[in-house]
């Protein structure tokens, strides 16, 4: 019989994405959370400590997905995931609206009533959440979040690690770097570099 999807993470990320992974018509077998982590995940047993993920692939399972919100632990557990032999599915609401042109990577998540326009590029454990809309010719890198209700204009970039904070904006053509933490509504009119934490309307670096 067919394995289904082993997802890692039980909190309220792995909700949604358990959730986005049955509206895609695939079974969802266990979630694997960490050592305090709940019994079950919206109806899905999990397992505790990362011990589970060996033993599940090695009875057969070959599917996974990484339903972390934080950006570094959800690469982290990535790379042992596929250092084990996974395959990453990537768990897409069939309510999103994804170009026919858009390029996607493995291991990601894109929320119902978010927007992925021509010819934009999401990277490997990028997050799309609920309502964001990531207009024509974005970049956005690997393992980013784009938090819920955010709005990237055409030809944006965003460097891999990045977290767009909810409702951010952000006007055409700019670019924000890696491993940026840009606050909640905060409006980006100018390019954002490396590292940094930028707030507010107009975006500022903070920190
Ligand atoms: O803002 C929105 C819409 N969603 C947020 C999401 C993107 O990020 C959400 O509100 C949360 O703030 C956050 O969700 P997440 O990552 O599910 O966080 P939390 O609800 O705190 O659950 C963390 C889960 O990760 C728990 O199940 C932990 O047991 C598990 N965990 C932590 N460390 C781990 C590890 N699981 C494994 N397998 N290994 C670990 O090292």
């Amino acid at each position: 019989m067919q394995k289904g999807v082993v997802v890692i993470g039980a909190g309220g990320h792995a909700k949604v994405c358990v959730e986005l992974l049955r509206a895609m018509g695939a079974e969802v077998d266990y979630c694997i959370g960490g050592d305090s982590s709940v019994r079950t995940c919206v109806g899905v047993p999990v397992l505790h400590g990362d011990e589970h993920i060996g033993r599940l692939r090695e009875s057969g399972y070959q599917s996974a997905f990484v339903a972390i919100g934080s950006n570094r632990l959800r690469e982290k557990l990535a790379a042992t995931v596929v250092e084990h032999g996974y395959c990453l599915v990537n768990a897409i609401s069939p309510l999103a609206v994804i170009s026919p042109s858009a390029r996607l990577g493995s291991g990601i998540a894109i929320m119902a009533g978010a927007i992925v326009n021509a010819e934009s590029t999401v990277a490997d454990l990028a997050i799309i959440n609920t309502g964001a809309t990531v207009d024509h010719d974005c970049n956005i890198g690997r393992a980013v979040h784009i938090a819920p209700q955010c709005g990237l204009a055409g030809n944006v970039s965003v460097g891999d690690g990045s977290f767009l904070g909810i409702g951010c904006k952000v006007i055409p053509e700019q670019s924000i770097g890696a491993n940026v933490v840009l606050g909640a509504g905060s409006v980006v009119i100018s390019p954002i570099p490396d590292g940094v934490t930028a707030v507010g309307v107009p975006a500022r670096v903070i920190r």
